[in-house]
């Protein structure tokens, strides 16, 4: 029998989790997070499935690979990984990152640049504990794409670019409550596996593989309600940072958000994130400010003798 130990840290970002792996993980080599990315896939997944699924898991959590990024003017490099596969950039994640960084010391208030495979982003820490991240330059691809759904008809969305790619729909029957959510998650996922058919050309060979539905606010407070379906069937806790950087985009694109101003976007079980804009070229380059909470520091056991030492395929 062979133990061996990897230290974790999870918090959560507006109720959706985040579990950074702090020692113990897989050494991915040199080069960027790409480079990185694909060696952490085809040398060590199972490391993936054996840290974010059950028993140590479940479906919601999003795991976060730290290396040390080779690029001097990063504070950290950072892959992120979910119940499925991998992300290009996490925006919950980052903010949640940001906060284990501050608990462990590594950081204070202030600036910090992230090497992630869609890019490098910032963290800034703000002296009352939230972070804002300015995201990867995000863009609408293309509006009123019709997709047939089974069972649903024709329903049409954008799809844009937020560090992820995403389906965006705001023509929908369904309210966005706590208690609708098992008919929400019926529903984007009969809408993911149409698109799958659907033949969208995507840049670098790309998936959608988000879904996103939004209603109107009837808070003055808050612009819109969204429910995010994320790749492994789980939907997201919170907004979505990376979905809300493609709201912006979309906004943008119709002329309905300017520059610098702020849009208060709500996720499903009500936490909310303060997004903004700034343009560079034709793309726009998201702010997405919200707050995380460590919740536990712990030590995961991988003992060679456990049949499920490395995780339950979901
Ligand atoms: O916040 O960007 C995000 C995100 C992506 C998937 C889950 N959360």
């Amino acid at each position: 029998m062979s133990i061996e130990r990897v230290r974790v840290i999870d918090s959560h970002t507006g109720g959706e989790p985040t579990r950074v792996v702090i020692e113990g993980g897989p050494d991915l080599g040199s080069g960027t997070a790409a480079e990185r990315l694909r060696r952490f896939r085809e040398e060590h997944d199972s490391f993936r499935n054996a840290v974010v699924n059950e028993p140590r898991g479940s479906d919601v959590i999003v795991g976060a690979l730290l290396f040390d990024s080779a690029d001097p003017s990063c504070t950290a490099g950072v892959i992120f990984f979910n119940n499925v596969g991998y992300l290009g950039m996490c925006g919950h994640g980052t903010i949640g990152l940001a906060a284990t960084l501050a608990y462990l010391g590594r950081i204070g208030p202030g600036v910090h640049r992230i090497e992630t495979p869609a890019g490098i982003v910032t963290a800034e820490l703000l002296a009352d504990g939230r972070v804002t991240v300015e995201n990867v330059p995000s863009y609408r691809l293309a509006a009123d794409v019709a997709v047939d759904v089974p069972g649903y008809g024709a329903v049409t969305g954008d799809i844009a670019w937020g560090g992820n790619w995403f389906f965006l729909v705001e023509k929908h029957p369904f309210a966005i409550t706590a208690a609708e959510r098992p008919e929400l998650m019926r529903f984007t996922t009969a809408v993911r596996h149409a698109l799958a058919q659907h033949p969208i050309v995507i840049p670098d060979g790309g998936e959608v593989d988000h879904i996103e539905l939004f209603v109107p606010s009837n808070d003055p407070t808050i612009n819109s309600k969204n429910y995010v379906l994320c790749p492994g069937f789980a939907y997201d806790r919170s907004p979505c940072g990376t979905g809300t950087s493609a709201k912006l985009a979309c906004l943008h694109a119709v002329g309905k958000l300017a520059e610098g101003e702020t849009w208060r976007q709500q996720g499903v079980i009500g936490s909310h994130f303060d997004g903004s804009y700034r343009m560079e070229g034709e793309c726009v380059i998201p702010r997405i400010t919200g707050s995380a909470f460590v919740n536990a520091d712990s030590i995961q056991i991988f003992n060679s003798d456990d049949p499920f030492c490395m995780g339950i395929k979901p």
